[in-house]
């Protein structure tokens, strides 16, 4: 068994015990109730998932485990992985043979170069993600095991299998989306002297730049998964749950991530700033920039990368970003930009529509859009792939622990506005 696997199986064990002492302390215990009004707005702040690989506080950010976001985000991508599933950092051992595991099944099938290429040109390269994944889902062991009659407690190991195949594929799968789509189609093969984001910096064959690797290993850290109820983790659980397999929910996974408001957010970031570039120039005076935004709101539209759900302060993979950016491409026009953006939008948004924006501070997607400019990345429609490539990771942890704890079927009740009146009614 390899370290992983034990280490998600000792997990599962300590979250067990978790679960069993909640549930003799108040399985029945009230946490949180629903008013109609959360009924039609997105269920925002309803208590209703258990979710235990990140956590966000809406004043300090993103927790993966025990740890602060300043506290992982130095690390890899395969030691946020194994941090993810295990609730533990990897010992240098460990990490070397998930590396090698990597290594040896990042091989992507013929058929998946065939079916991307058959594409429209102009297609998303988000649908081409989703699709390259999706396109593989016969290779799904977890399929094959269930057909031959698994047992449940099972399911989780043979989604870790489908897990380690999906990522090991993911560096080699978005450098070639970004070679059909933006480049001459010609593939760089995978090195297995590199490690994970390592590779994806040289199979997308943009920047030999060792700040590019930097950037791409920062990149891949800092969106690995933010909870259980945003759009694309949700919907990938709610997939999995029905026990399709992580080929297919990723893919749904991915779909979610690809919606303006979540995940396509960054590419509308950097498409925003360059407006400001192109329209005000590249040092735009505080008062002009001050009444763009203005008008930007006034016209009826959101501010690109301000704002969360959840977050009721700066994003703290905003400031990673931001650090990121002073030490590595502090001239740079966009950048400068980003940053000036930050000391203006905040508190025009705290004082826009009566103070009825919840959070008018950014959040991850503020800047993350300047920096792959600065190395190159200029194709707007691409981020979103990176961000995908990243957030894959957390979709496969927490299908792995929810199967593990044998979490079953998701399926909340909706009721009809009939219904919601009737209830009115017979409360008077
Ligand atoms: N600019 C202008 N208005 C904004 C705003 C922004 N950046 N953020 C929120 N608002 C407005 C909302 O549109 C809403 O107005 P209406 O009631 O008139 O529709 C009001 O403020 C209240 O919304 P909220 O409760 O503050 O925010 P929500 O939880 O409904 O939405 C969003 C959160 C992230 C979708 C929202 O802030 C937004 O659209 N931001 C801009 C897009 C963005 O940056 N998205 C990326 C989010 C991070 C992410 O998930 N990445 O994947």
């Amino acid at each position: 068994m390899t370290d992983l696997k034990k280490g998600i199986q000792n997990h599962l064990l300590e979250l067990q015990l978790e679960i069993d002492d909640i549930f003799a302390k108040g399985r029945d215990s009230v946490v949180s109730e629903v008013n109609i009004g959360q009924i039609y707005g997105g269920m925002r702040g309803v208590v209703a998932l258990a979710c235990n690989t990140s956590y966000v506080d809406p004043y300090s950010g993103l927790y993966i485990g025990e740890y602060t976001t300043d506290e992982f985000s130095n690390k890899l991508p395969e030691e946020i992985f194994f941090l993810l599933s295990t609730g533990k950092f990897p010992d240098k051992k460990s990490l070397l043979n998930f590396q090698s595991e990597l290594n040896q099944r990042a091989q992507i099938p013929q058929y998946v170069w065939d079916v991307l290429r058959s594409l429209p040109k102009d297609t998303h390269p988000m649908t081409m993600l989703s699709l390259g994944i999706l396109s593989m889902e016969n290779e799904s062991v977890f399929k094959k095991a269930y057909q031959k009659g698994m047992k449940k407690s099972d399911y989780w190991k043979y989604s870790l299998e489908d897990s380690m195949n999906i990522l090991a594929k993911l560096p080699a799968l978005a450098g070639g989306i970004y070679r059909i789509r933006f480049g001459d189609g010609h593939l760089i093969p995978h090195d297995p002297s590199l490690d994970w984001s390592g590779n994806l910096a040289h199979m997308l064959g943009v920047n030999d730049d060792k700040g590019f690797a930097d950037l791409m290993r920062l990149y891949l850290v800092l969106h690995c998964d933010h909870e259980g109820g945003n759009v694309s983790a949700f919907t990938s659980r709610v997939v999995n749950s029905a026990l399709s397999d992580l080929y297919y929910a990723v893919s749904a996974g991915l779909n979610g991530l690809a919606g303006p408001l979540h995940g396509l957010a960054n590419q509308e970031c950097l498409r925003f700033i360059l407006e400001i570039h192109d329209k005000l120039g590249a040092d735009p005076d505080e008062q002009v920039l001050r009444a763009y935004i203005l008008d930007v709101l006034n016209s009826g539209h959101v501010i690109p990368g301000y704002g969360h759900a959840v977050l009721r302060v700066t994003d703290p993979r905003f400031t990673a970003f931001m650090n990121f950016g002073e030490t590595n491409c502090a001239t740079n026009p966009c950048f400068k930009i980003a940053k000036k953006l930050f000391s203006i939008v905040p508190d025009i948004l705290m004082h826009y529509k009566e103070g009825k924006v919840a959070n008018p501070w950014p959040n991850v997607d503020a800047m993350s859009g300047s920096l792959l400019n600065h190395y190159g990345v200029n194709e707007f429609d691409f981020y979103t792939v990176l961000f995908g490539v990243s957030r894959v990771m957390g979709f496969c942890a927490q299908n792995i622990l929810a199967q593990g704890l044998g979490q079953p079927i998701i399926r909340p009740k909706s009721v009809t506005n009939k219904w919601v009146l009737e209830r009115l009614r017979a409360k008077g």
